[in-house]
């Protein structure tokens, strides 16, 4: 047998040690761009992230909900697998139908609604509301809807009042802002569309609304706007159906898809990889894991992976170590599968990105992942807390929480997530049925996060992840160190309360 000769070690052994901030060291500086998918030096990779998160390919993560709300905050949702191929490409489907800034508000119209419908949403929520007849008269029929931005209200809340009031009459389809009055006259006029724009007050393209008899199949007008303004979203598939899973996918229009594995460093990976490059010429991108070591990611990589998942055994609701006794500490597997990336990069000039997947308690560990050298990294634990997740929101002890179960567990039953060959089927558990404490919305949550791990960029002078990679000096805690981190020594007010 072979011996490491150091202990696996995880995120929480670890602290960042300050570099110079310079002035420009603000968080507001700081760009947290990052690829997904493998490139050649000098060239810009065909997917990248705005921020550098993803959730996982979980039941209890993954739907398109989840998928719609981190992609609009500039990070990707991997749909899980374990579910029909046909729910699953329906749910990737409605990601990709949110592309690019418009509200398409006649397919859904009932003939039966009137203006005084339109009338009444104007007044529950209290948006400018323009309703769009037949005959462009005012009593004319009643084909679309739309509600102008507000602009006393966040676009999130003003989305999710849309949703509540309008969704009974339309179809609404967001993207993502920017685009102007001109650049949309421009293609309505070049393209002959049938459509009214509706603009903010800074003359930015809010919606298009389009008329009731517009033939969409025709040309799709979200095509035409300049391609990366959709929202993109991957999607997890396995080694066993993927000749029928991975052609629906692409036929619904997913980004990327990724093995969803616990242990990737096996042959039917390699096939899996193999037989996509080739049936679509390499243009499907792919990633592949989970892997802990060099040997595991230099096969994978071989094998034609985009991008290499790290991780086995560091999950939340993750048992395979007592299973199992297989896993590696979280840090000691990036470093180490990072370490490999840059071997190869050197030797071939291809920088393949790898993500840090599972483990990530506080959002510290996310910067962490990241100066260890990951490109991006995987949560499941912690978008189960949010209202976008799809599980259910119950009360425990008089206290909120979600449900989230690992893909492991008896309920997921995702056996082709440790499928070993043989039998269809579960043979013993290696995830736990779990609560998670309910933190609400999405958004408010990830914005903090991205927040801190902006502030600790800076104070580490790094105003990009490749060059935290490069700045960053990481320092072994020992085990009275890390008591020294919390408080101590004082009497906490809220425990002194809560205990009187
Ligand atoms: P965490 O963010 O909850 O710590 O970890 C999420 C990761 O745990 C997933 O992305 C996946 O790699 C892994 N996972 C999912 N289900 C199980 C399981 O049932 C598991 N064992 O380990």
């Amino acid at each position: 047998a072979y011996f490491y000769s150091e202990p696996s070690r995880t995120f929480s052994e670890y602290l960042l040690v300050p570099n110079l901030s310079t002035k420009e060291c603000m968080p507001g500086n700081v760009d947290l761009k990052t690829p997904v998918v493998k490139f050649k030096a000098g060239e810009k990779p065909s997917l990248q992230l705005n921020i550098p998160v993803a959730s996982a390919i979980m039941q209890s993560v993954s739907d398109n909900n989840m998928a719609i709300a981190l992609a609009r905050c500039g990070g990707i949702s991997f749909v899980y697998g374990s579910q029909t191929i046909g729910n699953q490409a329906e749910m990737v489907r409605k990601v990709k139908k949110y592309k690019a800034g418009f509200v398409i508000s006649d397919s859904n119209l009932s003939p039966d609604n009137t203006l005084r419908d339109v009338v009444e949403i104007k007044e529950r929520t209290g948006h400018s509301t323009i309703a769009i007849t037949e005959d462009g008269t005012p009593t004319g029929k009643l084909v679309g809807i739309v509600t102008s931005r507000d602009y006393r209200l966040s676009r999130a809340s003003m989305d999710q009042k849309i949703h509540e009031f309008m969704t009974p009459f339309s179809q609404l389809i967001y993207g993502q802002e920017g685009i102007t009055l001109k650049e949309a006259n421009d293609m309505i006029w070049e393209h002959k569309l049938n459509c009214l724009p509706i603009i903010d007050s800074e003359q930015k393209l809010v919606y298009l609304v389009f008329r009731k008899d517009y033939d969409s199949h025709k040309e799709n007008p979200n095509e035409l706007l300049d391609q990366n303004k959709r929202l993109v979203v991957g999607a997890g598939i396995n080694t066993r159906d993927y000749k029928e899973r991975v052609p629906a996918l692409v036929d619904a229009g997913v980004d990327v898809v990724c093995i969803d594995s616990s242990d990737g460093y096996s042959e039917w990976q390699s096939d899996t990889i193999r037989w996509i490059k080739e049936t679509y010429n390499g243009e499907v991108k792919v990633g592949a894991g989970n892997v802990v070591d060099r040997e595991g990611f230099r096969y994978l990589v071989n094998a034609g992976a985009d991008f290499i998942k790290v991780g086995i055994g560091g999950g939340s609701i993750c048992i395979t170590r007592e299973q199992k006794g297989i896993g590696r500490g979280q840090a000691s597997s990036v470093i180490e599968v990072s370490a490999a990336r840059d071997e190869y990069f050197k030797e071939t000039g291809i920088y393949v990105p790898i993500c840090s997947d599972g483990g990530i308690v506080h959002d510290y560990h996310i910067v962490l992942a990241l100066a260890m050298g990951a490109d991006f990294v995987m949560l499941g634990r912690y978008f189960a807390r949010f209202d976008e997740s799809p599980t259910r929101k119950i009360k425990v002890g008089g206290n909120f929480v979600k449900e989230y179960w690992g893909e492991g567990s008896n309920r997921a039953r995702n056996w082709q997530r440790y499928d070993m060959g043989g039998d269809s089927k579960l043979g013993f558990e290696e995830g736990v049925d779990s609560y998670v404490p309910y933190a609400g919305k999405l958004k408010d949550n990830l914005d903090t996060t991205i927040h801190k791990v902006k502030s600790t960029m800076c104070n580490c002078g790094a105003l990009s992840v490749s060059d935290l990679q490069q700045k960053a000096r990481l320092t072994l805690v020992s085990a009275t160190s890390i008591k020294e981190g919390g408080a101590h020594d004082v009497i906490l007010k809220d425990k002194e309360l809560s205990s009187s």
